[in-house]
């Protein structure tokens, strides 16, 4: 990858991106940003990508407004360590401990690194996180329910958090905002273990019959709203959340913390619990996509989407707000409840044209809907190919409200592509890293996945997860769905890809 962290690379891309009146003001511009950040949304879950069993106007209209980008990456396929790279621009691969966090996992993110909300946080930004966080609270004793969750997001650089802190098939299934679980009573304390049930508390195991919606793989600790969890949870109860109301509770905060803000710069980071499992969508949603309750949750996905357009156009601040809509990894249908999802899928097609879903190595693991609207600076209804991954944001956003590039020791796998967010540069990066079992790198149309001894398919997911323990090489270009592995065919190729990529793992 091209050091592009040098000042003459940073004028280039500002005057590529057209940010002229910005540099005129003093070579930085503060727009509010808005990331929506939707959890497990495949590619093909949009009607804009292509989707047409389900509709999403509203995101749709966002990409007729802004730029709808058909390579932009998650740099992993699950959740956590996506969430990880984003917010701290380094590859989560890089470091210990970025799997899929339990839900009484410590804080992952280092309190002492730039991460991308302290950057804007020091560009004199107000940053908030909204919605599903998972990347743990508490220090290396692990979370206290019942007293100060810290550190947590406010030490990593938001002012103001509202998070449910793991996913919502964990526990505890309470909000935290700012360092304190909402709405606990204290004369009913949580406990929460993640190794043994907590007294007589009913199981999804023990107790089947209390169930509203059985699990097809795990999901069999606590019952919380008559839904089996992950973990054992007791206590809490003025604190617990409904789940059919959390896409709601999620949207209003975020709507809030707009309208707190609208007359200063600020940094919303919305990360919807929509499309993970549980699915339990609200009264307006439920039933309505005909494709079962995975359908009704894109329904309330768009919804959301909708209703921080409306705000932001209410409040007068669209123009002036680069809003950006993406997903943390690609898609799964049964992912451990019987929601039918498999059943009422009536022929759609979560990944679109890609191979693979969530946990995978193929595509659809990691590429996902990129939309990005900023009025004036970002030519509307346009598309882009260019390659690009989320782990880009920090550099980009940095350089763009502060002027100046990423000090060295920051965000180290993330660069300014700036030019390509706005839709000016059509190639973006030279090369990327994709994170699931083993490590992809794509290059120009190369596609070169390292040999692995992980399985080649799960069972449970009905997910291709693209291991093998021979080297593959997929042509992008010709054959985006990676169905002709051509590493026999170039292995001069296979060996370029394969030293870069360790080159590239070293770096
Ligand atoms: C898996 C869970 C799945 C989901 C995933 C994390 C089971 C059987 N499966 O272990 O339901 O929670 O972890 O998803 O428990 S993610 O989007 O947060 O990465
Ligand atoms: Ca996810």
């Amino acid at each position: 990858m091209v050091n592009m962290k040098g000042s003459f690379m940073l004028a280039a891309a500002i005057c590529i991106a057209g940010l002229v009146t910005a540099q005129q003001r003093g070579g930085y511009s503060r727009p509010n940003i808005v990331l929506i950040y939707a959890d497990d949304l495949g590619y093909g879950d949009i009607s804009c990508n292509g989707a047409t069993k389900v509709h999403t106007p509203n995101i749709d209209r966002l990409a007729a407004q802004g730029i709808r980008f058909t390579n932009g990456h998650a740099s992993s396929a699950t959740c956590t360590p996506s969430r990880y790279s984003m917010l701290t621009g380094q590859y989560a691969w890089r470091k210990k401990g970025t799997g899929i966090a339990p839900g009484n996992a410590s804080l992952i993110i280092d309190t002492t690194i730039t991460t991308l909300p302290s950057l804007l946080r020091r560009a004199g930004y107000a940053t908030a996180a909204v919605g599903k966080w998972h990347l743990g609270v508490g220090d290396e004793k692990g979370p206290d329910w019942n007293g100060e969750l810290k550190p947590g997001p406010l030490e990593i650089g938001f002012n103001y958090c509202w998070i449910m802190p793991a996913t919502a098939d964990r526990v505890p299934c309470v909000y935290v905002e700012n360092h304190r679980v909402a709405g606990l009573d204290p004369n009913d304390p949580i406990k929460v273990s993640y190794t043994a049930p907590i007294g007589n508390e009913p199981t999804g195991k023990k107790n089947p019959e209390l169930l509203v919606m059985k699990s097809s793989q795990g999901h069999s600790d606590a019952i919380v709203n008559g839904i089996g969890r992950i973990g054992f949870m007791q206590g809490g109860t003025a604190a617990l959340w409904k789940d059919d109301l959390i896409a709601e509770t999620l949207t209003a905060k975020a709507q809030h913390f707009i309208a707190q803000h609208k007359s200063h710069p600020f940094f919303l980071y919305f990360a919807t619990h929509d499309i993970h499992v549980p699915r339990v969508p609200g009264a307006a949603f439920a039933g309505k996509s005909g494709l079962g309750v995975r359908g009704d949750a894109i329904l309330q996905l768009d919804w959301t989407v909708g209703q921080i357009m409306h705000t932001l156009d209410s409040l007068h601040l669209t123009e002036n707000t680069i809003l950006v809509f993406s997903s943390d990894n690609g898609p799964v249908v049964d992912d451990g409840y019987q929601d039918q999802a498999v059943a009422l899928l009536n022929g759609h097609k979560p990944s679109g044209p890609l191979r693979g879903g969530k946990y995978s190595n193929f595509d659809a693991g990691t590429r996902v809907p990129l939309i990005i609207r900023w009025p004036g600076h970002i030519k509307a209804g346009g598309t882009s190919a260019a390659l690009l991954s989320q782990v880009d944001f920090m550099a980009s956003f940095g350089a763009l409200t502060t002027g100046h590039p990423l000090e060295k020791q920051e965000g180290p796998d993330s660069f300014d592509m700036m030019a390509a967010f706005t839709g000016k540069d059509k190639k973006g990066r030279t090369s990327l890293i994709e994170h699931a079992g083993a490590l992809s790198i794509i290059k120009g149309n190369w596609k070169y996945i390292e040999p692995g001894n992980g399985a080649r398919y799960d069972e449970a997911v009905d997910i291709e997860l693209g291991n093998d323990p021979a080297p593959q090489l997929y042509d992008l270009r010709k054959d985006p769905g990676e169905q002709n592995n051509v590493a026999v065919r170039y292995p001069q190729i296979v060996k370029e890809l394969a030293a870069n990529l360790q080159a590239l793992k070293k770096a």
